[in-house]
């Protein structure tokens, strides 16, 4: 007997966690470098790919930074606003479900 409930069972067990942008957006005030700086520590980018996302976001207003799973993505956020605010620059990190 239930056979069905088995595989719906299964079916639930190997779904793909859901993912998560970590998007970063633009500012007035934070300094490049910085912004640099901290795409380069908790996204672990190079300095040029750091770079290429920071003008997106500095150009665009907004940019993705990263996809992970949630409490990934949560982590990254709060180690973003951590050091932006241990700083004294009001850059804003957030992320969103995809
Ligand atoms: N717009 C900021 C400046 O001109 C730079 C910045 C880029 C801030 C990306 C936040 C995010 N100093």
């Amino acid at each position: 007997p239930g056979s069905a409930a088995v595989v719906e069972r299964q079916e639930q067990r190997v779904k793909p966690p859901p993912l998560y942008q970590v998007v970063m957006l633009n500012d007035d005030f934070t300094p490049m470098e910085f912004v640099v700086f901290v795409i380069q520590q908790f996204f672990s980018k190079d300095r040029e790919t750091a770079t290429q996302i920071m003008l997106k976001v500095h150009q665009h207003g907004r940019g993705v930074c990263g996809v992970y799973a949630k409490d990934v993505a949560a982590t990254k956020v709060e180690q973003v606003m951590s050091a932006a605010r241990q700083a004294g620059h009001p850059l804003q990190c957030v992320m969103e479900a995809i």
